[in-house]
């Protein structure tokens, strides 16, 4: 049996000023889009409206569509372009009296910039004639886009002509469509803020990229509120959770309406940040009026507008090889953006002049970190696998969390390619991180060449510090330190607490300074329990690294900066503080100085260090033992 499923879709309306967007989506709807009383005033839709169909497909399925009804006025092309984004149709209007006008073609243009690839074209007013004429000219003006084979259906408000026609097409346009991917990373570009009596601030938009549920923490960019959705609503009606491709409302009660404005994002945290400088793939339109101005090739520092989401931000181009961008043609440029966006590799997005008059091109995201090496070698969109391979070819190394967070791909995608192509031995992946192969191999010969140097260098050390190898191959991140010597663990090396040598590394004293060890010896063992200060013990260089050595071996043992003793003295003096407490009782630092020949230089580290390692405790002036031991 067919199992009915309920799917949600995104349609907005396109087209000329007048051309009868609103009064179609009434006809359709039974709602009114247009509800700000300057628009009644007007009659001219100024602001997104919003409606909602729902129909039933022949196979039974429910489709619930939101409808956003923008304007086609010249002057708030900006409002409209906030309403296309991440929509799954294009409801195309171009009126039978008037045919293609200005707005037809930049809505078009704004359609294609932003990667829409479906559209059903109403040709409205037809009880005002020109149907032929002007469905030849649609099909004109449609060739080489998108929406060349799109339907058109001539329609009327007036006598009611083709309006049930055109709800069966869009019915199976959107049968055809995909349902928007839910990948976990829901994004809800805000296109309207308004607080309701009662319930406070409430934010709209349409979501996608994952779901939102009620309760859940959000975060909201740029601005970086963490908060609380109180309740979620999707055309009225009260819901737990919100899925990709639906309008939504939600409550965000602690927030006051003058904290978020159209184009903020709500979003999870843990997803990347906002930034303001972006890779970008730009494209100018190749049917450009050659007469206007939009039909300028752009130049490197221009200044423009980018409308992203629903959001609209001043930036300034930059090419590569400070070249310009033709009408036809594509380019990678960097936007420098005025303020931060919340923005994944291949999101799209419209260009507009600077004046604002024009849509002059628009593009993909590559990088929108905006590294330099992007703008160089550009980026693979094609699949996951390509990303994650010119990603860390471009990066050298990325930790495994956060790598590709901002993209439009899910974590358990990112993680299966990363398994895939470390298995194929296309990249590396070690404990925290993935990294690109000459880049790990490179790091790896350097790191190995370190050890190995100072092995010959310092025979008598234990190995390199940690912190001397992170120093020497200048890496700054913990992880990619701690993925590195796991790597190297894995081989012929080995770590011993915050050291790493060869697992073959024997530390030795160098022959030449054989002659010093025998003399600290001497002068350690001369008065055992009262030797010499480090300092005069360690009065040239030699002197130091014998030293250093002997207290890494454990031959001798360090009380404090200052003072060392070997460690057969610290063992017996040890034992015979011991003894003493344990015949006369606690008994105090002179007493026991006294009693083991020693000085008070020597005896007071050397009762703390007895204290801490729990052989005696303090008392007072005095030490007792801690427990009674077998020694
Ligand atoms: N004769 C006729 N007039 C229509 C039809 N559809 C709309 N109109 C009229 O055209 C005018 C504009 O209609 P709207 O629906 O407001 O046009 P719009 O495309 O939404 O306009 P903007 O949103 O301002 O771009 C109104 O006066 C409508 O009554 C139609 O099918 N036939
Ligand atoms: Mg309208």
């Amino acid at each position: 049996m067919h199992k009915v499923t309920m799917r949600h879709f995104i349609i907005a309306t396109a087209g000329h000023v007048d051309h009868g967007k609103s009064a179609l989506v009434k006809a359709l709807t039974g709602t009114d889009p247009d509800r700000l009383p300057e628009e009644k005033k007007r009659q001219i839709t100024i602001d997104l409206g919003f409606a909602a169909l729902n129909v039933t497909t022949p196979n039974g399925d429910k489709i619930h569509a939101g409808i956003v009804d923008v304007p086609g006025h010249e002057d708030f092309v900006r409002n409209m372009i906030a309403g296309v984004g991440s929509i799954d149709l294009a409801l195309f209007v171009v009126a039978a009296d008037d045919g293609w006008m200005p707005q037809s073609e930049e809505h078009l243009q704004i359609l294609n910039y932003l990667g829409v690839q479906r559209a059903v074209i109403a040709l409205t007013k037809s009880d005002l004639g020109r149907i032929d004429v002007v469905t030849n000219q649609i099909r004109e003006q449609l060739t080489d886009t998108p929406f060349a084979n799109s339907p058109i259906v001539p329609t009327s408000v007036r006598t009611g002509t083709g309006i049930e026609k055109l709800v069966n097409t869009l019915i199976s346009q959107l049968a055809r469509t995909a349902p928007q991917r839910d990948v976990r990373k829901p994004r809800l570009f805000i296109d309207r803020v308004f607080t309701l009596r009662g319930i406070g601030t409430v934010v709209t938009g349409t979501l996608t990229g994952g779901s939102l549920r009620r309760g859940q923490q959000i975060v909201l960019y740029p601005t970086n509120f963490e908060i609380r959705i109180r309740s979620i609503q999707s055309h009225g009606h009260e819901l737990e959770v919100v899925r990709p491709g639906m309008r939504t409302a939600i409550n965000l009660p602690d927030l006051r309406v003058d904290q978020i404005k159209r184009g903020d994002v709500v979003t999870l945290s843990g997803l990347g940040t906002p930034t303001s400088t972006l890779i970008v793939l730009l494209k100018k339109a190749p049917r450009l009026n050659r007469d206007k101005s939009v039909a300028y090739p752009l130049r490197n520092g221009s200044s423009i507008y980018v409308h992203h989401g629903a959001s609209r931000v001043a930036a300034r181009i930059m090419f590569r090889e400070n070249g310009s961008l033709e009408a036809g043609k594509e380019k990678i440029a960097c936007l420098k953006l005025a303020s931060p966006v919340f923005a994944f590799i291949g999101d799209r997005f419209v260009v507009r002049d600077s004046s604002e008059r024009h849509t002059i091109a628009g593009g993909i995201v590559l990088d929108p970190e905006g590294d330099k090496e992007s703008l160089r070698s550009g980026v693979a969109l094609e699949n996951v696998d390509s990303l994650v391979r010119a990603t860390l070819a471009r990066q050298g190394f990325a930790a495994r969390e956060s790598l590709l967070s901002k993209s439009q791909f899910s974590a358990g995608e990112i993680s299966e390619a990363l398994t895939n192509l470390d298995q194929s031995e296309e990249i590396v992946v070690c404990k925290h991180i993935a990294a690109d192969c000459r880049f790990w191999r490179k790091l790896r010969a350097q790191a190995i060449g370190l050890i190995d140097a100072a092995h010959k260098e310092t025979p008598e050390r234990a190995g390199v510090e940690l912190v001397e190898l992170c120093s020497g191959l200048q890496i700054q991140e913990p992880e990619l330190l701690e993925s590195l010597v796991a790597d190297l663990c894995e081989g012929d090396f080995i770590g011993k607490g915050s050291v790493i040598a060869r697992t073959s590394h024997r530390p030795t004293l160098p022959v030449h300074v054989q002659p010093v060890e025998k003399r600290i010896r001497e002068a350690l063992t001369e008065q055992p329990f009262d030797p010499p200060s480090r300092k005069s013990i360690e009065s040239t260089p030699q002197a130091r690294q014998v030293v250093r050595f002997l207290v890494e071996n454990g031959d001798v043992t360090e009380l404090a900066s200052d003072v060392v003793l070997l460690r057969e003295s610290f063992e017996r003096m040890k034992s015979k503080v011991v003894e003493f407490i344990s015949k006369n009782g606690p008994a105090t630092v002179s007493e026991l100085r006294q009693a083991l020949l020693s000085s008070r230089r020597i005896m007071v580290p050397l009762l703390e260090r007895l204290d801490r390692d729990g052989v005696t405790r303090r008392l007072g002036d005095k030490r007792m033992l801690c427990r009674i031991r077998n020694l």
